[in-house]
């Protein structure tokens, strides 16, 4: 049996799934990845320079600069078969919980009803102060990467809005981290894709899920921590993978 019938058959006879997902399933569409050589955002930028409160409070212009240039990259692309084949997962499966690291929102253009977005959103800005939501400025105007970016006004207290992303160090949102284990905890199979299963507690979702019984399929073209727990690791991009695994656990399934 290969290894895609294998992730097939046990894909088709799934009850409850859960599908994680981190940048490698936006890479396709052209959003570009953390940690890959070459294309990831981070070896052009230091992470922890970027992504952490400190640093929006040391440099608020350049960490703001940085997000409205990844929000225009966002909004210049379009959802992939990779994401598609998520959203067919979750309408032919019984129960189905899409949980993703993306801060884009390419899985609701490719029709997932409500994914959990454990890192939040590039288009939730919020006060860094007193949390008021702020609006999202229409189409960024294509800041060049590296630029800075002076960050809006809340308009309730005046302080500076930032992203309304999780950063290293932040607790990620309750009900959604919550809704994650629960549903990681009670499904049958886990399908984890395009992430590199480095940065908790996301990582942690699919060794819940292992732990408890499950079976779980990888997607990804690269090795990763979360190899030994895999039944079946599909290696490969997630836009040619995902399609056709669908394909062999639905076919003539109506
Ligand atoms: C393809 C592909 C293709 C390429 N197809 N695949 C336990 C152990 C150790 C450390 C910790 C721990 N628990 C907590 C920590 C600390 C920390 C952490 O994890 N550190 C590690 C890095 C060591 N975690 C935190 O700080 C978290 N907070 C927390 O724990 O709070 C506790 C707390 C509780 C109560 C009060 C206060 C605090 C927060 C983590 C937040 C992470 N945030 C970021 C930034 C979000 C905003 C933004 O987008 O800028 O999230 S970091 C960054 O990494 C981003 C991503 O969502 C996340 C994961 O990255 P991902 O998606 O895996 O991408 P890559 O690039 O790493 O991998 C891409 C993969 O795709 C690769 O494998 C490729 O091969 C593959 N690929 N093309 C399929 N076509
Ligand atoms: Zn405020």
């Amino acid at each position: 049996m290969t290894d895609l019938n294998e992730a097939a058959a046990l894909l088709g006879r799934a009850k409850r799934v859960v599908v994680l997902t981190g940048a490698g399933i936006s890479a396709e569409s052209g959003v570009p990845t953390f940690r890959d050589a070459l294309t990831g955002l981070w070896e052009r930028f230091d992470a922890q320079a970027l992504a952490t409160p400190e640093a929006f409070r040391a440099d608020p212009d350049l960490v703001w600069g940085w997000y409205e240039w990844r929000r225009s990259v966002v909004q210049r692309v379009r959802p992939n078969d990779g994401h598609r084949a998520v959203a067919t997962i979750e309408a032919r499966v019984p129960h189905c919980t899409v949980i993703t690291q993306n801060v884009d929102d390419l899985h609701e253009q490719a029709g997932s009803a409500a994914p959990v977005h454990l890192h939040g959103s590039l288009f939730a800005p919020r006060c860094s102060v007193c949390a008021e939501p702020a609006p999202v400025t229409g189409p960024a105007d294509e800041p060049a990467e590296g630029r800075r970016l002076r960050p809006p006004a809340c308009v309730r207290c005046g302080a500076p809005v930032r992203p309304g992303v999780v950063w290293f160090g932040e607790a990620l949102p309750a009900v959604g981290l919550q809704s994650a284990v629960q549903a990681a905890a009670d499904c049958d199979l886990a399908l984890t894709v395009g992430t590199s299963g480095l940065v908790h507690p996301a990582a942690e979702l699919p060794l819940v899920a292992a732990r408890l019984g499950a079976a779980v399929i990888q997607v990804n073209p690269q090795p990763t921590p979360l190899d030994p727990v895999c039944a079946v690791n599909l290696r490969g991009p997630a836009a040619e993978q995902l399609p056709a695994l669908v394909e062999a656990a639905f076919a003539g399934g109506g």
